[in-house]
């Protein structure tokens, strides 16, 4: 397919340029010939509607990725749903609605795969959106993220403003957030691996029954995806990203242990939620554009063991 929206001699701001996607977004461009920009939360809370107004009028991008939300694992989401629903609202809107008005000339807003039902038929096409109800345990997160595709729909059909969206997995690699209270399944079963094999424990507890069914794409293909989506594709519909296949939490927890060098056994928490039974994304939409991912989880589970040996532990 070919290159419509030109990123070269750009101003592209990445929005949420210091967490795991917004970095590795940052990366990717890097072998773009654009200029990135960048506002640390100290000069720009983006939950202010006036400030993102003067912060976006001040250094004027041509193309935005929406990559700032409050994010977080599933008890994350559970513990705190105002912040999810109400700081994720306010920071989309008020970027959303800033671009509209400055007429930024291409915007891509970031979702994720807990907008469908918590039911809905698997693989999950983006067709599937608003066909039944949500998971309780994210959903304050799914309806902002919802809100967002529309946002982007609304300003495409009432104003003519080229505002995509892409809905990815289950995310993780560099810069996950890997605290385990508030982190994703991932990042928590490399930690919590890591940390039996250095104190000789012979148990690991996994939260939840390991039944439920997770899709996992290394956040360097997503960012790929994005550039790819941004350059070629312009459309009212959300474009789901992901790698095509799922592993059980179990299935996950053996991956880890076997990355890390853990041999004991697996103990689960019963008193910890499962959530969604099962959440695969059909990719055929971006597979149809010419976009596939390139890391196979093994490997980039192996990857993230050794950025977060380097990096985090
Ligand atoms: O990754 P996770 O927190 O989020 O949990 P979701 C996935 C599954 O892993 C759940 C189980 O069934 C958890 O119970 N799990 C097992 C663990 N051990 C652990 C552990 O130590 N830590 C964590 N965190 N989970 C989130 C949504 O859902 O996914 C967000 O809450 C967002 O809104 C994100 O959509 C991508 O996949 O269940």
């Amino acid at each position: 397919m070919t290159e419509a929206f030109s990123l070269a001699g750009k101003r592209v701001w990445v929005a949420g340029h210091a967490g795991m996607v917004g970095s590795a977004l940052v990366r990717r461009l890097g072998r773009e010939n654009c200029t990135i920009l960048k506002a640390t939360r100290k000069e720009l809370d983006l939950r202010r509607q006036a400030d993102v107004e003067t912060w976006m009028a001040a250094n004027k991008p041509d193309a935005i990725f929406l990559a700032a939300a409050i994010v977080g694992g599933i008890l994350a989401n559970e513990s705190h749903p105002a912040e999810f629903l109400t700081d994720n609202l306010q920071i989309q809107t008020n970027i959303i609605a800033t671009a509209d008005k400055l007429g930024v000339a291409k915007l891509l807003f970031l979702g994720s795969s807990c907008i469908y039902p918590r039911l809905a038929p698997q693989p999950l096409k983006e067709e599937y959106l608003l066909t039944g109800p949500l998971e309780p345990t994210n959903q304050w997160y799914a309806v902002a993220k919802i809100a967002g595709i529309k946002q982007c729909q609304a300003y495409r059909r009432a104003r003519g403003r080229d505002f995509i969206s892409a809905m990815p997995t289950n995310l993780y690699g560099p810069n996950d957030n890997f605290d385990l209270a508030s982190s994703h399944v991932l990042p928590a079963l490399l930690v919590k691996a890591h940390q039996a094999k250095l104190a000789g424990a012979q148990e690991l507890t996994v939260w939840g029954s390991g039944n439920p069914r997770r899709e996992f794409l290394h956040v360097d293909d997503l960012a790929d995806a994005c550039v790819f989506l941004m350059q070629r594709y312009s459309a009212d519909e959300h474009v789901n990203v992901g790698i095509g296949s799922d592993v059980t939490i179990r299935e996950l927890a053996e991956m880890i242990s076997a990355a890390v060098g853990f041999t004991g056994k697996f103990v689960y928490d019963s008193s910890k939620p499962d959530g969604t039974p099962q959440k695969l994304l059909d990719c055929s939409r971006l597979h149809g554009l010419g976009w596939h991912a390139g890391t196979s989880l093994p490997d980039g589970i192996a990857a993230t063991y050794k950025w977060y040996l380097e990096n985090a532990a």
